[in-house]
């Protein structure tokens, strides 16, 4: 890949893409080719079919998806599995027939069998029952990968995965029914200071253990993925460690300035227990991640402040 290879991200508004993409100009690579969903829905077979025939890209950084909270997970559950099949399926038969040099698809640590051994290796893939909050993005994701491992063995396609963990950062969704807990308490943090609330809900028990990764650490990452790995496996992009959702509260409640009571609600759904993925084979290709989690969130809730000041 050099400066003036034709690069299309998908899913360059969200979260993820829209990290690569910084990561990508900053790194000097100029020729990119971005789509909104409003512009090209890529669950629509013919629509993804034309792009990739008029516009050739020469590598993809598979991004887009229908990702969400807990909550979100466990209510829509027919389109996480219907959108993230058919985005899946689209773009990668298109990058085939298309001779895509190379495909990076971004899957989630939600693929574990939810009583793994902990840190979860990679091949721990299918070895048990998938936790139920998230089956089905669980399996699209799953069918992710064995779509680029199908076409790598049939096809002989350059289409490698990667499984970050819980991520974080810039342009994350904060609606809370829908978000992922380091938005959705940040934004309930933030409003019960600015509205003098004595106290904040906290969803399931406080119990379970997330490893959180700033998304430009994952950005660094995927680009390393694609200078350099061409293997058949997909690795884990993690942290390296985990924290309690009651700590992550405390921690939260801290940076963001809330001084009143924490409370846990325990008839809402604790999810997986623990999901720590061993990153030691993406670490050997180079990568650390650089942001710790106090300075990370910090960053990320300046950011917040500056583009929600209405919340
Ligand atoms: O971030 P989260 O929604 O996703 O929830 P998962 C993590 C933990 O935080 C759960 C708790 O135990 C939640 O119950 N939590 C506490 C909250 N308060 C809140 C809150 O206000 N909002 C939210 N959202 N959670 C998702 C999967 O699982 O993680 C996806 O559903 C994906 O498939 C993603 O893999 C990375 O870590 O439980």
């Amino acid at each position: 890949m050099n400066n003036n290879s034709k690069i299309y991200v998908a899913g360059h508004r969200g979260m993820v893409g829209s990290a690569i993409v910084r990561h990508l100009t900053g790194s000097g690579f100029t020729n990119l080719i971005l789509k909104t969903s409003a512009e090209l829905d890529l669950r629509n077979q013919q629509s993804v079919n034309d792009f990739f025939k008029n516009e050739k890209p020469e590598y993809v950084f598979l991004a887009a998806a229908k990702v969400g909270g807990i909550n979100a997970n466990n209510i829509y559950r027919a389109e996480f599995l219907y959108d993230n099949l058919a985005i899946e399926i689209n773009v990668i038969e298109a990058a085939k027939q298309n001779s895509v040099k190379k495909l990076l698809f971004l899957g989630s640590s939600c693929i574990y069998p939810k009583s793994a051994p902990q840190p979860l290796k990679e091949e721990y893939l299918l070895t048990g029952i998938l936790e139920s909050t998230n089956e089905p993005y669980a399996i699209a994701k799953i069918a992710g990968i064995k779509l680029c491992e199908a076409y790598r063995s049939q096809y002989g396609c350059n289409f490698i995965s990667a499984m970050p963990t819980n991520l974080y950062g810039p342009n994350d969704n904060y609606d809370l029914e829908k978000s992922h807990v380091l938005p959705a308490l940040i934004r309930k943090f933030h409003a019960a200071k600015t509205n003098g609330s004595s106290e904040v809900i906290v969803w399931g028990s406080g119990k379970p253990m997330r490893e959180f990764l700033h998304v430009d650490d994952l950005a660094a990452a995927c680009l390393i993925l694609m200078q350099k790995y061409d293997g058949v496996g997909f690795l884990n992009v993690g942290f390296g460690s985990d924290i309690s959702i009651s700590d992550l509260s405390f921690l939260l409640a801290d940076i963001v300035g809330f001084k009143g009571k924490i409370v846990f609600d325990t008839s809402r759904a604790d999810g997986t227990v623990r999901k720590l993925m061993d990153s030691s084979k993406m670490q050997a290709l180079g990568w650390q991640p650089k942001i710790g989690l106090k300075q990370g969130i910090s960053d990320t809730y300046k950011i917040f402040h500056e583009q929600f000041l209405h919340i």
